[in-house]
């Protein structure tokens, strides 16, 4: 009996972060949820700038890289200009909640039929871990 096995939307690849980054537990539990949901082919992913920038290596379903705090945006053109596909957004607290304010927010407010996927580790990771608006106090 199979009880712990890869899931078929993770690339069998090894990550490139660093130990104790929970990167790769959430692509994992990402993959796992495509999985259930049988729609490996017909999900477009959007990548971010900062430590998860080469997401679009673990996945395997189509994926697309944004500049930075941008995915909301080009996850909308992807969505309005495909209606059948499933459309996710993979993104830090740096791209999200600082450069891409404006994009999420909007995006939000319009009702994109969007799946945003926010990982806040509350500092800035790959640059250095300078403060985000995320951080706590202290
Ligand atoms: C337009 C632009 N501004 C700044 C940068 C530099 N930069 C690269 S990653 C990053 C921070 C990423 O932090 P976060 O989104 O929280 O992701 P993490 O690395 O913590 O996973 C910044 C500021 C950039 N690549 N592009």
């Amino acid at each position: 009996m199979i009880v712990f096995e890869r899931p078929k939307a993770l690339s069998p690849l090894p990550f490139h972060y660093c130990p104790g980054c929970t990167h790769g537990i959430i692509h994992r539990l990402v993959a796992e949820a495509i999985d259930l949901l049988g729609i490996e082919g017909q999900t477009v992913g959007i990548a971010p700038v900062g430590c998860s920038v080469l997401a679009y290596n673990y996945f395997e379903c189509d994926m697309i890289e944004a500049p930075h705090g941008r995915a909301p945006a080009v996850a909308t053109g992807v969505k309005r200009t495909n209606p059948g596909c499933v459309v996710f957004t993979y993104q830090g607290d740096g791209d999200l909640a600082a450069i891409g304010t404006a994009e999420i927010v909007h995006a939000g407010a319009r009702g994109e039929n969007i799946t945003i996927i926010f990982v806040n580790n509350a500092v800035y990771g790959m640059t250095g871990g300078q403060m985000a608006p995320t951080t706590l106090l202290g």
